[in-house]
């Protein structure tokens, strides 16, 4: 089994934290801990605001998902809320897959309740009764917590027919992730929730108006979840108020590769990646690129660091929040080889249900193969342009997003670090073979 989760943490305790201030603090295993540490007077609050005030104040509040897309969460929940066909559902999705990422387990490990909670509050706003937490089956532990956590709350009358003898009855059952990163695509879960072949939808319809078994389906990411009691306790103004720009309130953001502590770190949208990285006890060696989204974003130059980390910050440059993975990549890797690695993993976990996808993952790794030989391939620039042009095809006409960003990683190290551009010492030690 993997090692605790905790050892992803380093920095508990440090000031400002919203989300992960209590983890490591409280024990996941007693609700009693959690009620002392504050828990449940988020969902009291809700009660006493009802259904379209609590979505007010998420509204209000700026929240967007923490999934990777960033749309307004209360949007969605207003989209869903007012749906006229029955039942709505609610599924949480924790199948946390992208290479880089792993923010959401911490939160199921350290602070379950928290998230059982958060559940029950968008469940009471969206007129849910039943709940689907979607969890990666490589979380034992996370899985084991958050049974354990559902469990205790169902027999203390938290998730049940009447939640706090106030008449609302909601409960939350666990579906296990088998392996496969495509199920982490929200119409890919439902299929699989189902008993289908995990393959994504096309959209529209959204999950809003016809999700899982067809009915009005609210789909978010646990970071986004348990951003709303916080919410609700402090008010949507002051949460407004933090982040920067259009990025209201904190951000998980995963640091590993060349720091010198990496791990889970919770700053404010705004801080810079500098920042961010001086956190992590900054780079290790000498920075040769910082890896921004996962295998589906981008690369950040050196020169580029003091960019802020907001949805619109690392637009400006090209880049991408994605789920918060920053992996720091030192003078001693092998880009090319990564690249590489990248493209084995797209081409591994299409489900290849649509052609641009299933034939142009293929495609982009062959051609990767030969650029990464030794000696240089003499029609490298071939490759190259072959390279964007199935890129293109697969941005453009992939069902979701598997496909449309399969190319991502890949395209911005070409374009932004120079890789596979003529033959450098630097870069001929890029292209070495893996
Ligand atoms: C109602 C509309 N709802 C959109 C909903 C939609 C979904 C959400 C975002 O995510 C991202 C990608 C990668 N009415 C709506 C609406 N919605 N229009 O909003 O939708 P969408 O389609 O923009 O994105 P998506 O395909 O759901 C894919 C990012 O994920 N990614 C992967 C992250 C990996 C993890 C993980 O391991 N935890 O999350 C990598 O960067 O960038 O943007 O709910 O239904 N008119
Ligand atoms: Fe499947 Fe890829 Fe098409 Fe997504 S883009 S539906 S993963 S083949």
């Amino acid at each position: 089994e993997e090692p605790p989760a905790e050892h992803a943490v380093p920095q508990a305790g440090q000031a400002g934290l919203v989300l992960l201030r209590r983890v490591g603090a409280v024990d996941p295993a007693s609700l009693d801990d959690y009620r002392a540490q504050g828990g449940y007077a988020a969902l009291r609050h809700a009660f006493r605001l009802g259904p379209a005030g609590v979505i007010r104040e998420v509204l209000d509040s700026g929240l967007v998902g923490r999934g990777g897309a960033a749309f307004p969460t209360g949007r969605k929940w207003e989209a869903a809320a007012r749906q006229p066909d029955h039942p709505h559902y609610l599924v949480c999705n924790a199948d946390e897959s992208e290479p880089g990422t792993f923010k959401d387990r911490v939160i199921m490990e350290g602070d379950p309740y928290a998230l059982v909670e958060a559940m029950t509050i968008a469940a009471y706003a969206t007129g849910c009764r039943t709940g689907y937490l979607y969890i990666r089956g490589e979380y034992p532990r996370a899985v084991r917590r958050m049974s354990h956590a559902v469990a205790v709350a169902r027999s203390r009358g938290l998730l049940g027919d009447d939640i706090l003898g106030r008449g609302f009855a909601f409960d939350i059952e666990i579906r296990r992730g088998a392996g496969a990163y495509i199920c982490g695509e929200e119409t890919a879960i439902f299929n699989s929730i189902e008993g289908y072949r995990g393959e994504p939808r096309s959209k529209p319809p959204f999950p809003v108006e016809k999700g899982l078994f067809g009915k009005p389906t609210v789909v978010n990411n646990v970071e986004t979840l348990v951003n709303v009691p916080p919410i609700l306790l402090g008010g949507a103004p002051a949460y407004a108020a933090t982040g920067a720009g259009g990025s209201t309130g904190t951000k998980l953001f995963c640091v590993s590769g060349a720091v010198a502590r990496p791990g889970v770190y919770e700053v404010p949208f705004g801080a810079t990646l500098r920042e961010l990285l001086d956190l992590a006890g900054g780079a290790s060696g000498t920075l040769r690129a910082v890896l921004l989204g996962g295998a589906a974003g981008s690369f950040v130059r050196p020169d580029e660091l003091d960019v802020p980390l907001t949805f619109e910050g690392t637009r400006a440059i090209g880049a991408t929040l994605g789920s918060g993975v920053v992996l720091a990549l030192d003078e001693s890797v092998d880009l090319a080889g990564i690249l590489l690695r990248i493209a084995e993993f797209f081409r591994d976990e299409s489900c290849g249900q649509c052609v641009p996808c299933r034939v142009g993952t293929v495609r982009q790794e062959e051609a990767l193969h030969r650029l990464n030989r030794r000696p240089a391939p003499i029609d490298a620039a071939a490759d190259l342009a072959l390279l964007r042009e199935v890129g293109r095809a697969m941005r453009d006409a992939s069902i979701c997003g598997l496909g449309q960003t399969a190319w991502n990683a890949v395209e911005s190290a070409v374009d932004r670090l120079g890789v596979f551009s003529s033959p450098s010492p630097s870069s001929s030690r890029e292209a070495s073979p893996s």
